[in-house]
């Protein structure tokens, strides 16, 4: 009779008694009955079985690094990420969410006794086990350590790279070769290290290794391609041993490994920057002149305040904007959208249709959702007089982005600030006649996400509020 699991020399230091097991398998044996039973009867003797409910979006790598770890350590994690129940952007800045995560963001795990844990490094500790969190206050620090370097020496280089070729970053090459530099040196330290080594801490599966693997993940899916990885051939296998153990494959699926290097498309871009430098300079040519105009108009304006909201030229008009969006924010669609109508002042507000348009960019939805939130947070300064409802349609790879604004004054808005040009030339515009059916139509459709979309597949939707 041999016992060769190591999680009995772990219990047994805790006092447990074992009974005879003739269990036969090799010491890192996940599978092994016993160590699993053990697992489960250590949980439950200590009370700390840490299930929950875990908010996030779909494909967020660092929802990922979580339920990995509750995979390995067999906790129950209840995920909420799909519309209704979780949409980003809408769920997380709501009172009730804000309540028990006051920063708003994703993830963020409920405990089923009702504790309230944000930040994935800390929900990934509460949601694995020993193993992953190192049995000795040395393997703990290295741990600690390799996931600091995911957090800090990888996802800000890899977002620098990678973002940019899918559209939802500015592209700066100075930035992105700087990157790409950072990203070989973490490269060669893991193949230095991993060439003696299975695993970054100890002989078995860490945190280090889940949360280094997910923060490789998207470098490795659509930029390091052959001719780059391959010199870093420790890190290689090491990173091929993760996504195919079990437990990774579980929350992962099966991933491909990049053949060819996304590319940031340099050439439609430089139109794109052209046309906004060009705007960019008439915005300033015309703030130039309307100054000269100012400083000849000697009277009143020598002590008029100078305006700082590019909204306030246009009349105030009579529909409180913050009214609804406070109303569409807490009462149900079937009263928020009458109440939008019984209150909108059509005088001196208009309506848009919006149409991203470069649907052939679109690839993961995730993405395509990132490039409307961060299109939205560039809008910041416009929320207070503008709403609208954004949505992507159709599945990864085949998608379109569409949606309905409401802004104060009849012209396009975008145009009035420097600050808002980022994005807006990414979509065709076109006002919308605010007294046909059809507006309606679409406009109920749209602030309720709900109706046929002329046969497109809901994804999901962000509001601009
Ligand atoms: N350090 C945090 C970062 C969380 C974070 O930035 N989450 C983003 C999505 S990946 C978020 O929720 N953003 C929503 C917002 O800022 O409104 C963690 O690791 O959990």
């Amino acid at each position: 009779m041999s016992w060769t699991c190591r999680g009995r020399e772990a219990l047994s230091a805790r006092g447990f008694l074992f009974s005879r097991h003739n269990c036969t398998c090799a010491t890192a044996n996940r599978n092994c009955v016993l160590r699993r039973c053990l697992q489960y009867h250590f949980l439950f003797r200590f009370g700390v079985m840490a299930s929950g409910t875990l908010y996030t979006y779909p494909g967020n790598f660092r929802a990922y690094k979580i339920l990995i770890a509750a995979e390995f350590s067999g906790v129950k994690v209840k995920t909420v990420s799909e519309a209704p129940a979780f949409v980003l952007g809408q769920t997380n800045k709501t009172e009730e969410f804000l309540k028990k995560f006051p920063l708003g963001k994703v993830p963020a795990f409920e405990t089923t006794d009702g504790r309230n844990v944000f930040e994935s490094n800390a929900i990934a500790y509460y949601v694995g086990n020993e193993q992953l969190r190192g049995t000795s206050p040395i393997d703990q620090a290295l741990i600690q350590q390799w996931i600091n370097v995911a957090d800090n020496e990888i996802l800000p280089s890899s977002c620098t790279w990678v973002f940019p070729c899918f559209g939802i970053m500015q592209y700066n090459k100075q930035a992105t070769d700087r990157a790409k530099d950072d990203i070989k040196r973490v490269l060669a330290l893991l193949n230095n290290h991993l060439s003696t080594r299975t695993y970054l801490v100890g002989e078995r599966i860490t945190q280090a290794d889940i949360t280094m693997c997910c923060a490789l993940l998207q470098l490795y899916e659509y930029v390091l391609e052959p001719a780059f990885r391959d010199q870093f051939v420790n890190t290689n296998r090491w990173f091929a041993t993760l996504i195919n153990q079990p437990e990774f494959k579980k929350v992962l699926g099966e991933r491909k490994l990049c053949e060819k290097m996304a590319q940031f498309d340099e050439k439609k871009n430089e139109k794109g920057d052209k046309k906004k430098e060009e705007k960019k300079e008439k915005v300033k040519d015309d703030k130039k002149k309307k100054e000269e105009e100012d400083l000849n108009d000697v009277d009143e304006l020598e002590l008029a305040p100078k305006s700082k909201d590019p909204f306030e030229k246009f009349p105030k008009g009579n529909f409180d904007m913050d009214d609804f969006k406070r109303f569409y924010s807490n009462e149900s669609e079937k009263d928020s959208i009458p109440y939008f109508w019984q209150k909108f002042d059509k005088e001196n507000y208009s309506i848009w249709f919006c149409e991203y348009k470069y649907p052939e960019d679109l690839t993961k939805t995730y993405m395509s959702c990132n490039l409307i939130s961060g299109m939205f947070q560039r809008l910041d300064k416009m929320r207070k007089n503008a709403f609208a409802s954004v949505i992507l349609f159709g599945e990864d790879n085949n998608s379109t982005i569409s949606g309905v604004w409401v802004w104060k004054g009849h012209e396009l808005a975008f145009p009035l600030s420097a600050d808002w040009q980022v994005d807006y030339e990414s979509y065709s515009w076109k006002k919308l006649d605010a007294n046909s059916d059809e507006t309606k139509k679409l406009v109920d459709s749209y602030f309720a996400w709900a109706g046929d979309f002329g046969g497109k597949k809901f994804v999901e939707g962000k509001i601009f509020k």
